[in-house]
């Protein structure tokens, strides 16, 4: 059975300040495929060709063909932008959005760090025109494309409680840790917003 955000804590049950953006905010370790959601967040490339990671389970979950018959009415996605296709034969969600986030090869340049922040951004501004009020994001560009993951939920994390600060739309975000670091650095980065309140 796929989890439920009922089942999920937010953030605010462990920091009890900030409610309004913790309140908004999840930590889940597991397969994003197997989440009750409104929209999960996809690690694509350029094509929208599918591949490993995180974007080859969800197209297994979605059906292949099904679901590269809808990228394919994309012209591809840059870099920072996403895209959004329906949930194909994953049920228990509305809709998948695909972006395609920077490739890091040494240190993160403030180029690199700004594409990954318009991922998100993009991601929850095309949720916002589609009416999703539930996004559950994996840590794009942290597997294959090889940016850091220190950088990464630092960046994140400070993007997202920014947005939600000012944002009334989104109900909930999930940030899905598949792997046990990144499940620990949004912790911490959290903890260190936390402690600002
Ligand atoms: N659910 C949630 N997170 C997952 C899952 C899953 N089922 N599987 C992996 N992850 P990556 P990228 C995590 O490499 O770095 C693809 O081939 C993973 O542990 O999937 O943006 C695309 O087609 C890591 O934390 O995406 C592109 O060519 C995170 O998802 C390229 O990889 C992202 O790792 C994109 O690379």
């Amino acid at each position: 059975m796929p989890a439920t955000l009922a089942e999920i804590p937010t953030l605010f049950h462990k920091f009890r300040v900030a409610k309004r953006v913790l309140d908004r905010v999840s930590i889940w370790d597991g397969d994003i495929t197997n989440l009750t959601v409104d929209a999960i967040v996809n690690a694509a490339n350029s094509r929208l060709a599918g591949g490993g990671g995180v974007d080859g389970a969800i197209h297994r979950a979605a059906g292949r063909n099904e679901l590269q018959a809808e990228c394919r009415k994309y012209n591809g996605c840059a870099v920072g932008d996403a895209v959004i296709t329906s949930g194909c034969n994953v049920n228990h969600i509305k809709k998948i959005i695909h972006t395609v986030g920077p490739q890091v090869y040494g240190s993160v340049t403030d180029e690199k760090r700004e594409n990954l922040i318009a991922c998100y951004r993009t991601s929850l501004d095309i949720a916002i025109e589609n009416g999703m009020k539930s996004v559950a994001f994996c840590c794009i560009s942290t597997g294959v494309y090889g940016y850091p993951n220190d950088d990464a939920a630092k960046t994140v994390t400070k993007f997202l409680t920014e947005f939600l600060e000012n944002d009334d739309q989104i109900e909930r975000i999930v940030l899905v840790t598949f792997l046990q670091v990144d499940n620990e650095l949004y912790n911490e980065y959290f903890a260190k917003y936390a402690a600002t309140k």
